[in-house]
């Protein structure tokens, strides 16, 4: 049985984060413990995170495929929600594929079972750009539309999709989603993507390095800053049940950027920052990606609006990074 060394309050809310210590995990974690109460928001992971994850509130070493030590943590702290964070992403999951649909799908079914139970209430699950191909149109992707992902990250995103809103309709399951473009922060390293260029890129830059892009310098993708992806897992996961339309994943867009134009857009701060680029792999998963995302469902349904461009995404950087 975990231990429970915190104060924690079974009267209100209780959450847990798989895969807590990852890129989105840590902020989200540190945002609904600010949001919810530290002793609220159980944070889990195979290793350990951050001191300020570890510090700020209760943790578990969960590995998100174990279906009996994810049951035993959740009615030990008796757990109404849960956010499953832990994933292989694109390009390692080219390097592992078995191990990739492993991870991605098994700890799904975990959860989704667990709330078809009744162990949980309400489920978030962040699903991806990834899931679009290249016969997708490129431009400006519709929530529905040609999907056939060609990466095996896209394809266990887009079966996790498909079980999400069959677990809804089958069962009730109260499971909610969008599709991330690439996020960019500076708390913590993305780990294992082919978005992830645009953080590497800003590290360079402050440490006075040059910077090599895997990407070509006219390769455009969607992306957005990490606040703005805080606050759509958020909101969409406060919004009454009855106003969402989506249950397998909403598009969700912020800004589309080449490597060009984020080099640009920090030379305009540090002048002599240099740049080259030299394709590798992640290239042809980046060109089976759409260039921009028609998010306008989420901003029917539940109010979803970006508040960060390319412009102050550079700022927000720079700024936290130098320091
Ligand atoms: C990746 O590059 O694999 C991720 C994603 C777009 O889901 N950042």
């Amino acid at each position: 049985m975990p231990s429970n060394p915190f104060n924690f309050d079974l009267m209100q809310k209780s959450i847990l984060i798989l895969g807590a210590c990852g890129q989105i995990g840590t902020e989200l974690t540190l945002a609904l413990r600010e949001k919810y109460g530290n002793d609220q928001v159980v944070a889990s992971d195979i290793r350990e995170g951050s001191k300020n994850l570890m510090d700020s509130g209760p943790f578990e070493l969960l590995d998100a495929t174990n279906y009996d030590a994810m049951e035993d943590v959740i009615m030990y702290y008796e757990i109404e929600e849960v956010y499953l964070m832990a994933a292989m992403l694109s390009a390692t999951a080219e390097k592992f594929p078995m191990r990739a649909w492993n991870l991605n799908m098994n700890s799904l079914f975990n959860v989704l079972n667990l709330a078809k139970e009744g162990k949980i209430n309400k489920v978030f699950w962040p699903s991806s750009i990834a899931v679009f191909g290249p016969n997708t149109p490129l431009e400006n992707t519709p929530q529905s539309t040609i999907m056939e992902p060609s990466t095996v990250y896209g394809i266990s995103k887009q079966s996790g999709e498909r079980w999400c809103s069959y677990y809804f309709r089958k069962y009730g399951v109260d499971v909610r989603s969008v599709r991330y473009p690439g996020l960019i922060s500076w708390k913590t390293l993305p780990g294992g993507g082919t978005t992830d260029y645009a953080v590497e890129i800003y590290h360079k830059a402050v440490s006075g390095e040059a910077y090599t892009s895997f990407l070509k310098s006219d390769t455009k993708l969607p992306m957005m800053f990490m606040d703005d992806a805080i606050r759509a897992t958020v909101d969409i996961m406060e919004i009454e049940s009855d106003k969402l339309t989506v249950r397998s994943s909403y598009n969700l867009a912020a800004m589309s950027f080449t490597p060009a134009e984020i080099t640009a857009s920090i030379q305009a701060y540090i002048p002599e920052f240099k740049v080259d680029f030299k394709p590798d792999f992640r290239q042809d998963i980046a060109d089976s990606w759409p260039n921009s995302i028609d998010d306008s469902q989420a901003t029917v349904d539940w109010g979803w609006q970006p508040q960060f461009d390319l412009e102050r995404t550079t700022e927000e950087m720079l700024r936290n990074l130098g320091k």
